[in-house]
């Protein structure tokens, strides 16, 4: 299989899902909304992963979940109970309908006002810390008295919260100033595939 990817998104939280997986992979940077890259995801955005099929999948809780199934012997989905499946889709749902959402008006304030003004952009971007504070301490409550994001046990979702609390490194307030969220980020900075990803995806 093919993730496409480009440095510091949250593609590489399937990066590091897939060597988890122990999967069979390669990678593919590309260009963020580039008319080559919309031929394999017509919304521009990454990841997008090619398994060979004829449908490129695209949606990283989509392909984290994939992954996850994918490579069941590395156990990185959720319990079998519904109340299990249940807390994990939750989990998922929360970091993908909230969490990285609310990043959106930092990196393209322009996407969230008619204004040009640079003033006016500065508000969006303001507006957006507020929102992202608020999912970052729903995520480091979260973590209270857990080393794992889902139960306790190493899944897909760790990743993906990794990577996109990296992304607090640009607003007014760091993820070391979560206490919960500080003590995950430094375990997961000491996992061997997440130190190969990030080294690999920035070269
Ligand atoms: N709903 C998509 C959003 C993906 C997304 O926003 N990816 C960002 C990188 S983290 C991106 O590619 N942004 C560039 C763009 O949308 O043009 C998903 O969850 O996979």
């Amino acid at each position: 299989m093919k993730l496409y990817y480009a440095p510091g998104t949250c593609a590489l939280s399937v990066w590091i899902s897939l060597e988890w997986a122990g999967a069979d992979y390669e990678v593919e940077k590309v260009v963020l909304g580039s008319d080559e890259y919309r031929k394999i995801n017509p919304l521009g955005a990454v990841p997008a992963l090619d398994t060979g099929d004829d449908k490129i999948k695209t949606q990283a809780n989509a392909i984290l979940q994939y992954v996850a199934e994918k490579f069941p012997e590395a156990n990185l989905g959720p319990d079998d109970s519904i109340e299990d499946r249940f807390l994990f889709n939750e989990l998922a749902a929360f970091i993908t309908g909230d969490y990285h959402p609310a990043f959106w008006p930092m990196f393209g304030p322009d996407g969230y006002t008619t204004s040009t003004d640079e003033d006016d952009l500065q508000k969006a971007k303001d507006a957006a810390y507020k929102k992202i504070d608020q999912a970052a301490t729903h995520l480091d409550k979260l973590l209270e008295g857990k080393d794992h994001v889902y139960k306790d046990k190493k899944t897909v979702l760790e990743p993906y919260a990794f990577i996109l609390s990296r992304w607090l490194d640009n607003t007014p307030k760091s993820w070391k100033e979560y206490p919960n969220l500080k003590a995950f980020m430094e375990k997961m900075a000491k996992d061997e595939a997440v130190q190969k990803v990030l080294e690999e995806s920035e070269k």
